[in-house]
């Protein structure tokens, strides 16, 4: 297999300047020599990015589970495809060689048959971490169904959208789910949400934690009688390149849930070169990345992208603070992780926490950690860099979205030099560009812009589900001719990129730009600081003054108010300058988040503005409990 590995920084910009020069050529390769095909393409691409369309590998047929699981049968049959960590470590954990993968996807698939589920159809996936998770999404892929898993923290309201939104035929989920020392009662919440879902004629059924629950005569079947009635043989469908893949429904700020499609040839080529980049894997490997499956960052690097390249790939059922702080670190020392790959919510939640936790195990198996989600700050990534990492296992910052597909801008290990807070440079075949704000493309390096993309790229989503208009002006009207990713960026003197926060965030002080992520760096690095989120309020004077929510490592820590407020602005002031003073401080308990652990800084911006009314949808939030609690501390 070639990717166009990378060795050194030589390599990377000659790689990166053929993809420029001739990306149909640098692709067509990538696509040619990794993967097994039924058909070749006619053609690598035809886009418009005017009218949002793009395809990819013309003509190509193909199926993505053959590539993930069959052609690995000869050589790495009896290798270890899953590793299954349950939520108890007292439970023992699972491990699944690609074999056994191939008959439990295949048994899966041909009971999806003969349920009547056919190429096309609309399959939801509600469930936990659990193996029969990956075994859905690839059984699926097999027969061409198109799946849509939805994250198993959603509410009933949620998933109803959800399942309308693509009317899906059948619904797969389990009794319950373990979550740390809960037991969360899934199949109740279907129930509740299937009221309002005329399209769904099946519910599939896992048993997991033997919860009670109703079966509904005719709908509801055991999944394991199901499979188990089937044989493990199943012939593939055959897909065209641009046949729909799955549908993964991203919030977005306001209105309605977006249904990202994602096709199957682009997204197969682009989910397994970026994984073996820029994880560096390599065949003995054990690879975990602790995100969800019901997030685009579970499709990419915990399904597909490593059993694309027939590797290890670890699904953890449980949470990093249970029975306690240790257990992402028990885990990795226990099955001797060599890439580790979270978000800086997590990463911040553990740093808070002694780092003893932290050395208490032995993490030296570790070759490259990861961080995906959110701006990672300057001390989070230095606590990650040094205590996990041990300043030896490169942090791969890795700058990408549910639209994207894959990782876009990020360090490759051992090549690129890695920068604390950089996401650093493209990856081959990926063309960032900065845009200023009269729409025009910014040329020059130690600036500062509108992120988009000028070429398109095997991973992209092609359409929102059913809304190709929405499509098209999210993301392709802002800047004509390229894709918005709606993010602000900078580009420091040698063109490493770093990723300021959402535009929409951005807050004109004094008529001065400034993104959210480099100011709550600053007040981040006040070592009483565990976490912070700023926003704009109307200000008299300034126009836009800022408003800081700040949650401490130590409860009470703020006992001496003043002091620390002082101290944080002269954080601030020092590492920004004065502009970018707070006018208001708000110590609080917790910041609101999406449930895959983003700060939602429009709900703190409505309370800033002393506006209580139309919060939005705030079921979706992790920690509703928690929006009530900043409105009373408001600040006047
Ligand atoms: C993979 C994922 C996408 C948004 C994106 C950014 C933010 C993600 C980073 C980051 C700074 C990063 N998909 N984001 N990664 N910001 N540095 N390394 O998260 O669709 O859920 O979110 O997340 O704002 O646009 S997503």
């Amino acid at each position: 297999m070639s990717y166009y590995k990378v060795d050194n920084l030589e390599q990377y910009f000659k790689h990166y300047n053929k993809s420029v020069r001739e990306p149909r050529k640098f692709w067509d390769r990538i696509a040619d020599e990794n993967f097994t095909w039924y058909q070749k393409w006619d053609k690598v691409v035809e886009f418009d990015m005017q009218e949002a369309d793009v395809k990819w590998f013309i003509n190509a047929k193909v199926n993505i589970t053959k590539n993930c699981i069959d052609r690995h049968l000869a050589k790495r049959g009896n290798k270890t495809a899953i590793i299954f960590e349950p939520n108890n470590p007292d439970e023992e954990a699972q491990h699944i060689t690609y074999n056994e993968l191939y008959d439990r996807v295949a048994k899966m698939a041909n009971a999806l048959r003969k349920q009547g589920i056919k190429k096309g159809d609309r399959v939801c996936i509600y469930l936990p971490m659990i193996p029969e998770l990956a075994v859905s999404v690839l059984a699926c892929a097999r027969i061409g169904a198109v799946h849509s898993v939805i994250f198993a923290g959603f509410s009933a309201s949620a998933v109803a959208a959800r399942v309308n939104d693509c009317e899906a035929k059948l619904l797969i989920t389990s009794d319950g789910a373990y979550r740390g020392s809960k037991t969360i009662e899934l199949k109740s919440i279907i129930d509740e949400a299937l009221k309002t879902c005329p399209t769904v004629e099946n519910v599939w059924v896992v048993k997991r934690t033997n919860t009670d629950v109703k079966m509904v005569e005719g709908r509801d079947k055991w999944l394991q009688p199901l499979v188990d009635a089937e044989d493990a043989n199943s012939v593939a469908e055959i897909m065209d390149a641009e046949d729909p893949l799955f549908i993964l429904y991203t919030s977005g700020s306001t209105g309605k849930p977006k249904g990202m499609l994602h096709t199957t040839a682009g997204y197969m080529v682009y989910s397994a070169y970026t994984f073996k980049n820029i994880f560096a894997y390599e065949e003995n490997d054990v690879y975990w990345c602790t995100a969800d499956i019901g997030w685009i960052t579970g499709h990419s690097y915990i399904v597909y992208g490593p059993l694309l390249n027939g590797a290890t790939t670890v699904i953890f059922e449980g949470v990093p603070s249970y029975p306690e702080f240790d257990r992402f670190w028990q885990v990795i020392d226990k099955h001797k992780v060599t890439q580790f790959y979270t978000a800086p919510t997590a990463i911040r939640s553990l740093a808070k926490e002694d780092w003893k936790w932290v050395d208490k195990h032995d993490l030296s198996t570790l070759k490259v950690i990861g961080s995906v989600g959110e701006p990672i700050n300057e001390e989070a990534w230095h606590w990650y860099n040094d205590h996990v990492g041990k300043k030896k296992s490169p942090v791969v910052d890795t700058w990408w979205q549910t639209e994207t597909g894959g990782i876009m801008i990020s360090p490759i290990p051992f090549v690129t030099p890695t920068k604390p807070t950089y996401a650093t440079l493209p990856l081959p075949g990926i063309q960032p560009v900065l845009m200023d704000e009269r729409r025009n493309e910014i040329e020059e390096n130690q600036t500062a812009g509108s992120l988009c993309i000028k070429f398109p790229w095997p991973g992209m989503a092609r359409t929102i589900w059913g809304d190709h208009k929405r499509f098209k002006e999210t993301y392709f009207s802002t800047f004509p001719g390229k894709y918005f990713t709606g993010d602000g960026a900078l580009r420091d003197e040698v063109g490493y990129y770093r990723i300021t926060g959402r535009v929409d965030d951005v807050i004109i002080v004094s008529g001065h730009n400034l993104g959210t992520a480099p100011i709550e760096d600053a007040i981040n690095e006040h070592p009483s600081v565990a976490e912070s989120a700023i926003v704009g309020f109307p200000h008299d004077v300034k126009g836009n003054a800022l408003y800081g929510f700040i949650t401490l490592k130590e409860a009470g820590a703020w006992r001496n108010q003043d002091n620390l407020i002082k101290e944080i602005n002269e954080h601030i002031s020092s590492h920004i300058g004065p502009i970018a003073k707070l006018d208001k401080i708000q110590f609080v308990n917790g910041l609101p988040k999406t449930r895959s652990g983003k700060i939602m800084r429009r709900i703190l911006r409505k309370i800033a503005e002393g506006d209580f009314s139309n919060f939005g949808d705030t079921t979706t939030l992790l920690n509703p409990e928690i929006v009530d609690e900043i409105k009373e501390g408001r600040i006047n």
